[in-house]
Order: structure tokens, then C-alpha cells, then sequence
């Protein structure tokens, strides 16, 4: 008689068991769809954020650089959004190494771009006002001396990282 109430409550905890362990289960699926979710849009972040800047030869200044295809000027002054990461491409007839004037510090990617094609890169992660400039090399030999209108210019890029 004593033992008809206790198999009915080790059947009501197991039970107990059985639903605390499948709310445990779907506790853990949503934990593990919230991550996927956290996931998706980090990795979403940086695809939007590339931008490309060119530097190319001119005889007038003798190089200048350009933002996405855009006109290429020895100043340029670009706005971009937080993580996005700049890409640098020499395709002057001499090296230029990039070098950040001013800002947040940064860590610049081969920023000795000392052969045609040759590329540095960064990634802005922190809000601000940033400046770059570069330092040019001599023209390769096979460049030869290639004839140039007026002083070379400077280069200068200010990038504002909202
Ligand atoms: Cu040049």
C-alpha cells in the first residue's frame, strides 16, 4: 500500500526529468541559432566594406591617386564606415611607401609597395579622422626617366571612418 504513492511520484519526476532535459535541448537549439545569427552578420560587415585606392602615373605631378574608380586627384577626402578595409594599389613607375599621418594608430599591411602592381592594405576598426600621405622611391630602371610636368605631387588622403 505504502509503495503505490512513491512509484507514482518516481514516475512523476522522471517525467519532470524528461521535460526539464528537452526544455535544456531547446534552450540549447536557440542558443546555437542566436550564434549563427551573431555569425552571419560579422561576417556580412567587412564584404560591404572594401575600398580600393589606386595609385597610378600622370606626367602633369607625376602621380596621384583615385577612391573606387573615382577621379584621381593628389588629395582625396573619403568617408567610409567602420571596419572597412582600404586597399592600395601602386601602378606608378616607382615605388611608394604608404605611411599614416595621423589618427588612431593603425597596422598597415606591406606598406612598402616597391613593384608595379604591388599592394598594402588596412582595416579601419575605430571611428575617426585618419591621414595618409606616401614616401615615393626612384622611378624603376625600366621606366627609364619618364618626362613629367611640374613639381611630383604629394599625396594626401583623409579618411573619415564613421
Ligand atoms: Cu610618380
Amino acid at each position: 500500500m505504502a509503495t503505490a504513492p512513491s512509484r507514482r511520484h518516481l514516475a512523476n519526476s522522471r517525467n519532470e526529468g524528461e521535460i526539464k532535459q528537452r526544455q535544456q535541448r531547446i534552450r540549447g537549439a536557440a542558443l546555437a541559432l542566436a550564434v549563427l545569427a551573431t555569425l552571419a552578420i560579422t561576417s556580412a560587415a567587412p564584404a560591404g566594406g572594401t575600398g580600393t585606392i589606386a595609385i597610378r602615373h600622370q606626367m602633369r605631378g607625376c602621380h596621384a591617386w583615385s577612391f573606387n574608380s573615382g577621379p584621381f586627384k593628389p588629395s582625396l577626402s573619403i568617408s567610409v564606415s567602420t571596419g572597412t578595409v582600404l586597399r592600395f594599389t601602386n601602378n606608378d613607375v616607382m615605388p611608394h611607401k604608404l605611411v599614416q599621418a595621423a589618427g588612431p594608430k593603425l597596422r598597415l599591411v606591406h606598406p612598402t609597395m616597391s613593384k608595379m602592381a604591388s599592394s598594402a592594405s588596412v582595416k579601419l576598426t575605430q571611428k575617426g579622422v585618419y591621414r595618409f600621405t606616401t614616401k615615393p622611391g626612384a622611378d624603376y630602371a625600366w621606366a627609364g626617366s619618364p618626362k613629367t610636368v611640374g613639381e611630383d605631387n604629394v599625396l594626401h588622403l583623409m579618411v573619415r571612418v564613421k
